[in-house]
């Protein structure tokens, strides 16, 4: 990465915009002289709050009265040096304490750079310096109870404990590799075997969680669609908890697609409200079927809305002979006398909702939650919800089973050894222990600036 730790960097560490207090955050060797010569203060103690004055070397004239914090390195966030100082919460002022800082020598920290000192500096790994952007972003509970997890480490405990399972059938193939006629000497292909399907086993299940914690951390794309006057714009605005879309008694009513993201058991989805289908009457109508269409074709999970109370018609049928993507069968109205009973759909759940009582709702949103994760447990919360971690722990596992594999076949201790090297190189591009360069400046460039 171009960043240089030498550096003292500065950054405005709250939001943009005007507060009560903003933050400003100085990293490096230089934060606690730099404070000082922009204060005029003799000495900073460490963890105690200093009031202070920041001057203007220009004028003198006085930019703020604010509150400073000296985190002695190590035990800071970065790791180093770090003086935060707690200004008035306007724009102006605390681009003033930054170009101050900038005076005395301090540079502007690139996004996510603290954090990257962080890690860079052993405070946290990779995962948990994720989990802090990942915390940062959560819009809801269970987003940032699982980034918060992982910022505690436990998703960090769980690897190196299967790390340390693999280490020692390595340590003992390695050992044995000084006996090289007895071959397997200090463990048998056995004990080898055993060691390392605890191990694999492990792995399994963090992938097996991963599907849920993607699914958690990124969201999905949900789509209503339906015929026209079946209730779509009701569900969807009971589902968002507002009256978001109109509604009234005329077919025809959505004209455009609508989109909201919400908490659907702790899953963020964006819920998609779209024109009803069938032979436009216009060509504002013809547009909005459009619309629709292209929103079920990249929609995660389509939900197909028909109207309980009355007859099925010739274009809820073609609706349904058209969607392949995954879909759950949503007949609405359950408050009046169900005209129909017929119930299809190829592999799709059927389910009956009122969007008017809100009657079905809550096993609607359970379904949502279930057909996306494809699982019907929703137990505990997931240990992995990143992409990066998931493929890392695929490539440990698809390791770990080769190396199984050869062992068994008698292959000799080498073989079996440039397999677990192989899943142990994955483990630790995992916690960032060995994670290329580009990848970590993909990483930390998703971050704020001042994080
Ligand atoms: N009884 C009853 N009426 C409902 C229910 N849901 C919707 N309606 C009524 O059905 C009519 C159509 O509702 P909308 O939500 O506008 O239907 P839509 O599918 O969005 O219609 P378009 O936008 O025209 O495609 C309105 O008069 C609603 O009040 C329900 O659960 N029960
Ligand atoms: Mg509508």
């Amino acid at each position: 990465m171009a960043f240089s730790t030498l550096d003292t960097i500065v950054a405005i560490a709250t939001p943009h915009g005007r507060g009560g207090i903003g933050v400003v955050r100085v990293a490096g060797p230089d934060a606690v002289s730099i404070i000082l010569a922009t204060t005029g203060l003799h000495a900073l103690e460490p963890r105690h709050a200093t009031f202070a004055r920041l001057v203007s070397p220009d004028d003198l004239g006085v930019v703020d009265q604010v509150v400073v914090t000296w985190f002695q390195a190590p035990h800071s966030y970065t790791g180093d040096d770090v003086v935060e100082v707690s200004g008035h919460g306007s724009p102006w002022v605390l681009q003033r304490i930054v170009d101050l800082a900038c005076g005395q020598g301090a540079r502007l920290a690139e996004p996510g750079e603290f954090t990257f000192r962080a890690y860079l500096n052993g405070r946290i790994d990779l995962v948990q310096a994720e989990a802090v952007a990942d915390l940062i972003n959560a819009v809801t509970p269970l987003q940032a109870r699982v980034a918060m997890d992982q910022l505690e480490g436990t998703l960090t405990r769980r690897i190196a404990a299967i790390d340390a399972a693999v280490f020692d059938v390595v340590a003992k193939l390695e050992a044995s590799l000084d006996f090289p006629d007895e071959g397997f000497h200090f463990i048998s292909r056995a004990e080898a075997r055993a060691g390392l399907a605890a191990a694999c086993a492990d792995i399994g299940r963090l992938i097996a969680d991963g599907r849920r914690g993607r699914l958690v951390r990124e969201g999905r794309l949900v789509v209503i669609a339906g015929r026209p006057n079946v209730g779509k714009s009701s569900l969807f605005n009971a589902l968002v908890g507002a009256g978001r879309a109109i509604v009234t008694p005329l077919a025809g009513t959505t004209r455009d697609v609508l989109t909201e993201v919400v908490d659907i058991n702790g899953v963020p989805i964006t819920l998609v409200d779209t024109a009803g289908v069938r032979e436009a009457l216009d060509e504002i109508e013809a547009e909005g079927v459009r619309r629709a269409h292209d929103a079920v074709q990249i929609a995660a999970l389509t939900l197909v809305v028909l109207d309980g109370s009355t007859p099925l018609t010739e274009d809820d049928e073609k609706l349904l002979a058209a969607i392949t993507s995954p879909s759950i069968l949503v007949v609405n109205k359950s408050d009046q006398p169900r005209v129909w009973s017929r119930v299809q759909g190829p592999g799709s759940r059927v389910l009956e909702v009122s969007a008017k009582t809100g009657a079905g709702l809550e096993p609607l949103r359970e379904a949502i939650v279930h057909s996306l994760a494809g699982v019907e447990e929703w137990r505990d919360t997931p240990a992995v919800s990143n992409q990066r971690h998931l493929q890392c722990a695929e490539v440990a596992h698809a390791a770990v089973e080769r190396a199984m594999a050869a062992a068994e076949a008698g292959a000799t201790e080498e073989i079996v050894l440039a397999e677990l090297t192989d899943a142990r190189e994955a483990l630790e591009t995992l916690t960032g222990r060995r994670t290329p360069d580009d990848v970590l400046a993909h990483i930390f460039s998703h971050f704020c600036i001042g994080k």
